[in-house]
């Protein structure tokens, strides 16, 4: 898949609106926002999609959905709710090739999504 844009922003090559880091995840606001609060939380390693994980990454996404949990907490909007979004290639709708999460709030959601 080669470099992508969020490998970009990792190296800080490219401005982001960084919200979060840790040695494990980086997380800033997405440029195309769909709702109030959206968020892309991403692992430092460059992961292609959700079928390229292995066993050994049970940790890491673990620490990727724990740090999007702890972030909408400590924003608020544990009792409203909100929605994490991982899309998986053409049909899941997936355009940046490096995985992310995306931590949606601030608003009511529908289902079923586009
Ligand atoms: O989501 C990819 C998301 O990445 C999409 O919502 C736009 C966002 N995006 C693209 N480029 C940037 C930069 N440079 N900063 C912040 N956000 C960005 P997907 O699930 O792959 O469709």
């Amino acid at each position: 898949m080669g470099d992508t844009i969020f490998a970009k922003i990792i190296r800080r090559e490219i401005p982001a609106d960084i919200v979060y880091e840790d040695d494990d995840v980086l997380a800033f606001r997405d440029v195309n926002a769909q709702a109030p609060t959206h968020i892309l939380f991403i692992p430092r390693r460059p992961i292609a999609t959700l079928n390229d994980l292995e066993d050994g990454d049970a940790t890491l996404i673990g620490k990727l959905v724990l740090a999007a949990t702890r972030y909408a907490r400590s924003e608020g909007f544990a009792e409203d709710g909100y929605r994490c979004v991982i899309n998986c290639n053409g049909h899941g709708g997936q355009s940046v090739y490096h995985l992310h999460l995306h931590l949606l709030a601030g608003r009511q959601m529908t289902w079923p999504p586009g």
